[in-house]
C-alpha cells in the first residue's frame, strides 16, 4: 500500500514529469540515484587514469592534443555529475570518503591496463561507444539534474567515440605490425567492454525498482545487445575479427547472438580484484592527498573573507 504522496510521485514519474531537487521523493529513489549518479561521477574520474598513461607517448603532437582534450572532458564530467549528486543533499567530500573508502564503485572498466596505443583506439571506440549507448537513453531520465547534465556530456562522448574510431582507421590502414596492434587491443577490451552494462538483467538487484523510477530507461541485457548489434558492423569494416566464436547473426531475432561472458571475472573486478583495481586507488588517494593543502587554503581563506564581512 503506497502513502499518497508516493503515490503522486509515481504518478508524476509515470506522466514523464521531472523530478527536481526541491520535490518530495521516496529515500529510496533518492539513495539510488545519490549511488548512480556518484558512481558515474567516479567513474569518469577514475576514467582519466588508463588514457592520461598514455598522453606523454602519444604519436604525434595532434593525437596528443586531442587526447588531452578528451581528458579534460572526462574531467569535467566528474565534475557536472558531483554537482548533479550534490542536489540529492550529499557533499562532495562525502562522495570521495566512499570513493576512497571503497564503499562507492567506480565503472569495472577502468580496472585494465592500457598496454598499447591502440588501446586508446579500442577505448574511444568501445568504452566511450558502450557509456553513450547507456548514457543516450540517461538524457529522459526522471531527475532533472542528472538528464540536463546527459545532454552536454552525450555531445562530448561522441567525439570521444570518434575520435577512438578514427585511431582504429589509421592503425588498420597502417602496417601489418599496427593493424595487428589495433586486433590486439579489440581482444583484450571486447568482453570487458560488454560488462561496463552490468550483471544479466536476473542478477541486477537495482533494475526493476530503478526502472519503475525512470532512473535507469532500459535493461542491463538491452543495452548490451543493442551495443554488439551496433558495434559489429564497426568491427567488419575495420576488417577486425571480434573475438567471438559465438557471434553470429540471428535471423529470426534481428540480432547478433553472442557468446556467454564470465560473469566471475566481472564480480572479482568489481570486488576489487581487477588487474588494476589497486593502482587506480592509490591514484585518487595520492591525488586527494596531494590536494589537501589547496583545499585547506581555500578553507582558510574563505574564513578570512567571512571575518572581515563580519567586522
Ligand atoms: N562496474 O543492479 P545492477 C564513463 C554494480 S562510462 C562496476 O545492475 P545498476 C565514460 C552496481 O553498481 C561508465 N560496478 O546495478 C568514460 C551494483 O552494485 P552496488 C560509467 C557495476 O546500478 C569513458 C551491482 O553491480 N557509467 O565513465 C557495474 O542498476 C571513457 C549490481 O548491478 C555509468 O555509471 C560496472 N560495469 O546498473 C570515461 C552510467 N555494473 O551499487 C572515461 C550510469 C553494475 O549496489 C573514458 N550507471 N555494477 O554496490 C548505470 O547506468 C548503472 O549504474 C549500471 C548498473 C548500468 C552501470
Amino acid at each position: 500500500e503506497m502513502a499518497p504522496e508516493e503515490r503522486a510521485f509515481q504518478q508524476k514519474i509515470d506522466a514523464d514529469v521531472k523530478i527536481e531537487p526541491k520535490d518530495w521523493m521516496p529515500e529510496g529513489y533518492r539513495k539510488t540515484l545519490i549511488r548512480q549518479i556518484s558512481q558515474h561521477a567516479h567513474s569518469e574520474i577514475v576514467g582519466q587514469l588508463p588514457e592520461g598513461n598514455w598522453i606523454t607517448r602519444a604519436p604525434t603532437l595532434e593525437r596528443k592534443a586531442i587526447l588531452l582534450a578528451k581528458v579534460q572532458d572526462e574531467a569535467g564530467h566528474g565534475l557536472y555529475l558531483y554537482c548533479a549528486a550534490e542536489t540529492l543533499g550529499i557533499s562532495r567530500d562525502q562522495m570521495t570518503e566512499q570513493l576512497l573508502s571503497g564503499k562507492a564503485k567506480y565503472s569495472s572498466i577502468f580496472n585494465y591496463p592500457t598496454l598499447t596505443w591502440a588501446d586508446i583506439g579500442a577505448i574511444g571506440w568501445l568504452v566511450d561507444g558502450a557509456a553513450i549507448m547507456n548514457q543516450v537513453p540517461l538524457q529522459r531520465c526522471s531527475y532533472g539534474p542528472y538528464a540536463r547534465a546527459m545532454i552536454r556530456i552525450c555531445k562530448e562522448e561522441s567525439f570521444h567515440q570518434r575520435q577512438g574510431y578514427d585511431i582504429m582507421m589509421k592503425l588498420c590502414r597502417g602496417t601489418p605490425e599496427q593493424k595487428e596492434m589495433a586486433q590486439d587491443a579489440l581482444d583484450r577490451w571486447w568482453r570487458p567492454a560488454l560488462m561496463m552494462f552490468g550483471p544479466p538483467d536476473d542478477q541486477s538487484v537495482h533494475s526493476a525498482q530503478s526502472m519503475a523510477w525512470k532512473i535507469k530507461l532500459n535493461s542491463n541485457d538491452e543495452l548490451r545487445q543493442k551495443f554488439v548489434d551496433q558495434t559489429v558492423p564497426q568491427a567488419e569494416y575495420l576488417g577486425l575479427k571480434i573475438p567471438d566464436p559465438d557471434l553470429k547473426w540471428n535471423e529470426a531475432r534481428g540480432h547478433y547472438d553472442f557468446g556467454e561472458l564470465d560473469w566471475s571475472e566481472f564480480y572479482e573486478v568489481i570486488k576489487g580484484n581487477g588487474p588494476c583495481n589497486r593502482e587506480r586507488m592509490e591514484a585518487r588517494r595520492k591525488a586527494w592527498e596531494d590536494g589537501a593543502w589547496f583545499r585547506e587554503g581555500l578553507m582558510a581563506h574563505a574564513r578570512k573573507k567571512e571575518a572581515r564581512r563580519m567586522a
